[in-house]
């Protein structure tokens, strides 16, 4: 999704100042000089920049975490900072907190509870600056460090702020300035989204630890509904420091600012103005210590679990043990790719390790963490899917090539999702359910671990014929909201597309992107038509084939716009279109502001024109090809689409358009495309990402395109494009696989944004193990599932690379996807 608000751009454009620490890059490059030298393995973490995108509206989390963590410790600055931090330094920072999501798509951010702030109060408790606008403080520029496991800022009053992570828990260290008495602000009220609706708070002296516990609200869905979340605070790092003052304290922006020394209580139960009201904790520590050390676990259940996670996850470990022991999970993580770095262009190692590990560090994993209507579940359960609608396209691609088991886990939550909730989560975020963009694009991620691993489902603890329940009743069933879940399947199977203005006696949801949601229930009834196919439910998958061809029920074949004619558009109960120019919500669309889920925009795509949404059938492009007057027009359409503008690349409708070329027989024109398109939208600065990561949607995205990879989600099958490195493997230790890629020719002089002439960059023959393969796409089951070698021979011939041999990528109404694997 892109951002829900537009804001205006003042205060933003200050990409100059980038603030991380200079050494945090001049680190990473020189990790990857010295791989050139290294002996042993390597440490991935060393090539991780976390603060790619947390500039530029990229609302990316540099926080501590672990691999899918469900605590992730930043700090949280004012302004436009939906992750927490960002990097724009006239932003002020209120304190650190323990829960974020990276990728968020609000723009007024989520979580962010349970927020300290370390504080200097030369004149005493009573004197502390404990109110949010009151405690905020600059950064001291160019302080500012990250890596996988690890974050840290230093406030402009010099006391630097530390952290490191487990699932549930972290550690804080705070450091101070000589001589100085170490004072801290506890925050029981504040989330990002300022939704607090009541909470308690407990102070225990003699233990030293601070529980709360309260109510909030969701960070992109209805306000309706409230999520319980607790944290433990310990203070006295396992006796080492001793505290001197404690009380509580309220505040407003409007003149209360009370102070309790002494009281150990808040008791709020119930709060209904929002983030007006603020309160909670005030402390301080004997003597002059340089360091304080604190301990924070969390917890969806209860304090008493909260306390029992830091208990389990941390006990008594330091600050450099937890650290240590985050990055090895990060480096089995990041080790599942390993590219012949000393051969790849440096920048390039960087996005790709930056890019993977931002490929698993959400969904957050909240397994035994649940509440509501999840309350006790046996099943996994994880938290900030948001939205199925962006990660279905690469994100779960991505994690099926090496990691069947993480995938199988968050596959069975969100078949839960449909035992406990009727329907498959669609946007679950903040526990709750999150707001529905194209349908039930669910059905996409769970067909596609179905299409990779029905053979092994029942050992990864996935019943399919529950799999296959949960996708049919997102497709069939009618839920009394679709904002929330399912899809308007009502007036959709009565019409064969969703209607506009259509009358609909038995739901409700948001009367908008009928021409989008038209196109992404048709692809969603394919992934269904997929699992249907997989299970040898054949009245099923005729069924759903033949719905998944619905697409073409809102193609207007009369609309022109800049001398191309037939274009996707949303359409009456009648029949009769409704015109929209294609170039609408398109980024040189300068009229229109509002293309996402505002009541008022009637264009009828989703954050996206008909111009990019026209190329969306990524089951069927071989009609689509036809649809648009055959290969010629079809290459010439798109190259238009690209010169005049209309490709939206911070949005995920537009994944689909660079490798477009391969369905119209010219490869070689998605290969210069794909360079171009990488260089021109993403780079390793903090800026480097076109827009919102999407819960790195984005960052996947791009991971396939160095890889020389794109995949058809729910099927088997991807795309041959042109790696961005000569030589790299992906393991699979699940299968027990290993796939290792070749690129035979490989010049770096090719890796730019146009491809020089003479660089060999152009795909002219693959083989794998030896036997020769189609140039154009080749099949998991063939490839990745068997694991061995794949050599891709690269030329600088163009145009005698520019054809599949025959050999197109597959499609449905040219019988492509015959049968399951
Ligand atoms: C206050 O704390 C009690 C005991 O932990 C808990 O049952 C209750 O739900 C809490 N109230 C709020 C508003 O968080
Ligand atoms: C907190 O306040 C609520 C409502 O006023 C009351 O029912 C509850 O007993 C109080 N809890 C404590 C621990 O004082
Ligand atoms: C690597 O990225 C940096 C920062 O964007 C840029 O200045 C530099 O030119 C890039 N190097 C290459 C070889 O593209
Ligand atoms: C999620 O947490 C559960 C419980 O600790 C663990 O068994 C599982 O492996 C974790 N999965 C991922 C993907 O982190
Ligand atoms: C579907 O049919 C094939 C071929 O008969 C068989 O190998 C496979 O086990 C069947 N799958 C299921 C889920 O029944
Ligand atoms: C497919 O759709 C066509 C046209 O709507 C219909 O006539 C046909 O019966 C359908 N086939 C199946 C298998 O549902
Ligand atoms: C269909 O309905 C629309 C909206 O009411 C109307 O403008 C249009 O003329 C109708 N078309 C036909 C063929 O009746
Ligand atoms: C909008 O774009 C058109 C075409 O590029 C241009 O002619 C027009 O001046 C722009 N309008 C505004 C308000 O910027
Ligand atoms: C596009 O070109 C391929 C290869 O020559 C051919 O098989 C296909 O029919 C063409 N498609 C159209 C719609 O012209
Ligand atoms: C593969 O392509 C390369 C470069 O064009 C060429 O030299 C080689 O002969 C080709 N191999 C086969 C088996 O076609
Ligand atoms: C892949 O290539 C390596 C190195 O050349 C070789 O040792 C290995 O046997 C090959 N694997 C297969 C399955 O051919
Ligand atoms: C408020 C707003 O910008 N609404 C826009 C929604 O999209 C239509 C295009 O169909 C515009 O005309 C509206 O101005």
């Amino acid at each position: 999704m892109a951002h829900l608000l537009l804001l205006t751009t003042a205060g933003f454009l200050l990409s100059a100042n980038a603030q991380p620490a200079p050494s945090v890059q001049a680190g990473i490059s020189a990790a990857i000089k010295d791989a050139a030298k290294a002996t042993g393995p390597l440490d991935y973490t060393a090539f991780v920049n976390p603060f790619i995108g947390t500039d530029n509206f990229g609302d990316v989390c540099p926080g501590a975490s672990i691999p899918f963590g469900m605590a992730k410790f930043s700090t949280d600055l004012t302004g436009y900072a939906p992750a927490g931090y960002v990097t724009d330094p006239t932003q002020f920072i209120r304190g650190i907190s323990p829960m974020h999501d990276s990728g968020t798509g609000s723009s007024l951010g989520t979580y962010g509870n349970f927020e300290i702030m370390p504080l200097l109060c030369p004149d005493g408790f009573d004197t502390c600056t404990t109110s949010l606008a009151a405690r905020e403080r600059l950064r001291k520029l160019n302080t500012d460090l990250a890596s996988p496991g690890y974050f840290a800022q230093t406030l402009d009053n010099d006391i630097m702020i530390e952290a490191t992570a487990t699932r549930r828990a972290g550690l804080e260290r705070f450091t101070f300035p000589e001589g100085s008495k170490p004072y801290f602000v506890l925050d029981l009220a504040n989330d990002l989204p300022e939704s607090f609706a009541g909470g308690n708070m407990t102070i225990d002296p003699d233990l030293g630890r601070i529980t709360i516990g309260g109510f909030w609200g969701s960070s992109f869905g209805p306000g309706n509904f409230h999520y319980h979340a607790f944290a433990c605070y310990d203070l006295l790092d396992n006796g080492a420091q001793t505290l001197s003052e404690y009380g509580v304290w309220t505040a407003d922006a409007f003149g209360l600012d009370a102070k309790g020394l002494g009281d150990l209580s808040l008791n709020l139960s119930i709060n209904l103005i929002g983030g007006v009201y603020e309160s909670g904790a005030l402390f301080s520590y004997a003597g002059t210590p340089k360091q304080v050390n604190i301990r924070v676990g969390i917890s969806f259940v209860s304090e008493d679990q909260a306390c029992a996670n830091a208990e389990s996850e941390i006990g008594t470990s330091t600050f450099a043990e937890i650290e240590a022991q985050a990055k090895t999970l990060w480096n089995e993580k990041l080790s599942k790719v390993e590219i012949d770095v000393p051969n790849t262009p440096p920048n390039i190692t960087e996005m790709l390790y930056s890019s993977l590990y931002r490929a698993s560090l959400t969904p957050n994993n909240a397994t035994d963490e649940t509440q509501g209507p999840f309350a006790g579940t046996s099943s996994f359960y994880f938290d900030s899917l948001y939205c199925s609608w962006d990660t279905f396209r690469t994100f779960y691609p991505l994690m099926s090539l090496h990691s069947p088991v993480e995938f199988s886990q968050i596959v069975d939550s969100y078949i839960d999702g449909w035992r406990k909730l009727g329907w498959m989560p669609e946007c679950r975020a903040n526990n709750l359910p999150g707001w529905t963009q194209g349908g039930s694009s669910g059905d996409v991620i769970v067909g596609h671990f179905a299409t990779h691993y029905h053979n092994e489902a029942a050992a990864l603890g996935i019943d399919l014929q529950e799999l296959y329940s949960a996708a049919w009743t997102d497709g069939q069933v009618n839920p009394p909201e679709w904002n929330i879940e399912g899809r308007q399947s009502n007036v959709y199977d009565k019409f064969g597309y969703v209607p506009f203005a259509v009358l609909d006696v038995s739901s409700t949801g948001r009367q908008t992107r009928e021409g989008s949601r038209t196109l992404e229930y048709a692809f969603e009834d394919f992934a269904i038509r997929q699992i249907a196919q997989v299970i040898n439910n054949t009245a099923d998958e005729a069924l759903f084939a033949n719905r998944s061809l619905n697409y073409r029920n809102v193609w207007d074949p009369t609309v022109e716009s800049d001398g191309f004619k037939g274009f996707a558009q949303k359409r009456y109960s009648n029949g009769t279109f409704f015109f929209t120019n294609p170039t609408t919500c398109s980024p040189v669309d300068n009229v229109t502001t509002e293309c996402s889920l505002q009541d008022d925009n009637i264009s009828g795509f989703y954050e996206s024109s008909s111009w990019e949404y026209s190329f969306f059938a990524p089951h069927d492009m071989a009609h689509i090809v036809e649809l648009m007057g055959g290969n010629t027009t079809f290459i010439n359409r798109l190259n238009h689409y690209f010169s005049a503008g209309y490709y939206g690349a911070g949005n995920e409708p537009s994944f689909q358009a660079p490798i477009g070329y391969h369905y119209a027989n010219a490869p070689a024109q998605t290969v210069s495309r794909s360079r171009q398109i990488v260089f021109e939208n993403f780079d390793i600065t903090p800026a480097g990402l076109p827009g919102n990561d999407d819960q790195a949607a984005m960052a996947t995205f791009l991971s396939f395109h160095l890889l020389g990879l794109y995949p058809v989600a729910s099927t088997t099958q991807y795309l041959i494009l042109s790696p961005f490195t000569p030589k790299y493997t992906i393991h699979n230790s699940y299968l027990n696989v290993s796939t290792t890629v070749t690129t035979v020719n490989f010049d770096p002089k090719s890796v730019q944004q146009t491809i020089p002439k003479g660089a060999a960059a152009y795909v002219a023959n693959v083989t794998f193990n030896g036997e020769p393969v189609g140039r154009c796409h080749l099949d998991f089951y063939d490839v990745f599932r068997v694991g061995g070698n794949l050599t891709i021979t690269v030329t600088a011939d163009k145009t005698a690379a520019d054809d599949c041999l025959g050999d197109l990528p597959e499609s449905l109404s040219t019988g492509g996807f015959a049968t399951a694997r």
